[in-house]
């Protein structure tokens, strides 16, 4: 196929005196000439404004422990250092509709409960004692473990550790509900929600994965997962399982989807999460789909290469996956595995039929050296 513009079936009008004296008309109309921007509105692939970013946690957090002193936890709502991508500043996305930040914590710190219409995930990178409280259920969460805020639910968070202060990765489908002018916010009237007695009580009923409560908690009709906390252990184990019996792909390694228990499909109608573990001195091949993604190097150290520019990682780091971008990860240590949390906006594609996927077509299914 053509790349090129200049071809029946492309639009391909030339200016003229009289042409522009035409648009400069339509608009006095609100109106203008399709063929003006057609090639523009309507490409022969994906165009994404977010180009590849690496955030290095080692650099990057410094300034999120310095924001403790700057600002008060409740004053700034939440005090996170948000990430943004150099091509989408104009709606605070990291990469795509996905938004991410580093929300940090003190010690005893806690923060009023509110609502809205985004939906919220989260996946703790250092820290003892956070927890939050999701629509009445309160999830304590370590580092490593994955917690979602499904939207519209209340929830406020906090951390009881007695010493040093939680950092998590904070994501949520921000520029997603702006983008369709669908936004709404809430503080919980007693600014507190009542929290049940039994902390993690999602886990102790829907936590077992292939066993699910028989004759009783099974009314459930919400869109989202019942299952609002995936700890770092379980799910680690579960790779190193997996890991035993499989290949995995060839493209993402051992990877498995944190999954709603009832249905098997994705925690949230708009965002997805998986966990993904690369063998001692694995490369992956590399492909490209639509949809957007942020990891999270919960493990280990690599580097990926994205849409031909190389990244190194290590723990911590966080970068990102524009849509139809090729991309292809390797563990450098070849004595360890290395482990990469993710989410993304795959429900989205899917759900609206958008999705698409290739593999790399050349050599061997790599990227030209970057
Ligand atoms: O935890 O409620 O990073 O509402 C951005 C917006 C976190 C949250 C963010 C939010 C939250």
């Amino acid at each position: 196929m053509s790349h090129s513009d200049d071809v029946p079936g492309r639009a391909r009008v030339g200016d003229t005196d009289e042409l522009t004296a035409y648009y400069d008309r339509l608009g006095e109309h609100d109106a203008g000439a399709l063929w003006t921007v057609a090639n523009d509105i309507e490409p022969w692939y994906p165009q994404p404004k977010s180009v590849p970013v690496h955030w290095s946690y080692e650099r990057l957090r410094p300034l999120v422990l310095e924001s403790l002193d700057l600002v008060k936890a409740d004053d700034a709502g939440r005090r996170v250092v948000m990430l943004v991508n150099p091509g989408r500043k104009d709606v605070s996305a990291a990469v795509g509709m996905l938004y991410t930040g580093l929300q940090i914590m003190g010690p005893g710190e806690s923060m009023t409960a509110h609502r809205h219409q985004a939906a919220a995930l989260r996946f703790v990178v250092e820290g003892q004692g956070a927890w939050t409280v999701v629509d009445g259920q309160k999830l304590a969460v370590g580092p490593g473990d994955f917690a979602i805020t499904p939207n519209w639910t209340w929830h406020e968070h906090g951390n009881e550790g007695t010493d040093a202060p939680v950092i998590w990765q904070d994501g949520l489908d921000i520029p997603l509900v702006n983008a369709h002018d669908a936004g709404f916010y809430e503080v919980h009237p007693a600014l507190h929600q009542e929290p049940g007695k039994i902390v993690n009580s999602s886990l102790l009923t829907h936590g077992a994965g292939t066993l699910r409560p028989y004759g009783f908690d099974d009314g459930w009709t919400k869109p989202y997962s019942p299952l609002l906390a995936y700890p770092w252990e379980r799910s680690y184990a579960a790779l190193l399982d997996a890991a035993k019996a499989t290949e995995g792909s060839p493209y993402d390694g051992v990877m498995l989807e944190y999954s709603n228990p009832l249905t098997g499909g994705s925690v949230m109608p708009t965002m997805g999460a998986h966990l993904q573990l690369l063998r001692a001195g694995e490369a992956t091949r590399a492909h490209r789909h639509t949809g957007s993604v942020v990891y999270n190097v919960a493990k280990g150290r690599g580097h990926s290469v994205i849409a031909g520019r190389r990244f190194d990682w290590k723990q911590g780091d966080i970068f990102c996956v524009p849509s139809w971008a090729w991309h292809e990860h390797a563990n450098d240590d070849t004595g360890d595995d290395a482990v990469l949390f993710s989410f993304n906006d795959f429900p989205v594609m899917r759900s609206l039929a958008f999705w698409r996927e290739e593999s790399h077509p050349d050599n061997d299914g790599h990227q030209p050296a970057a």
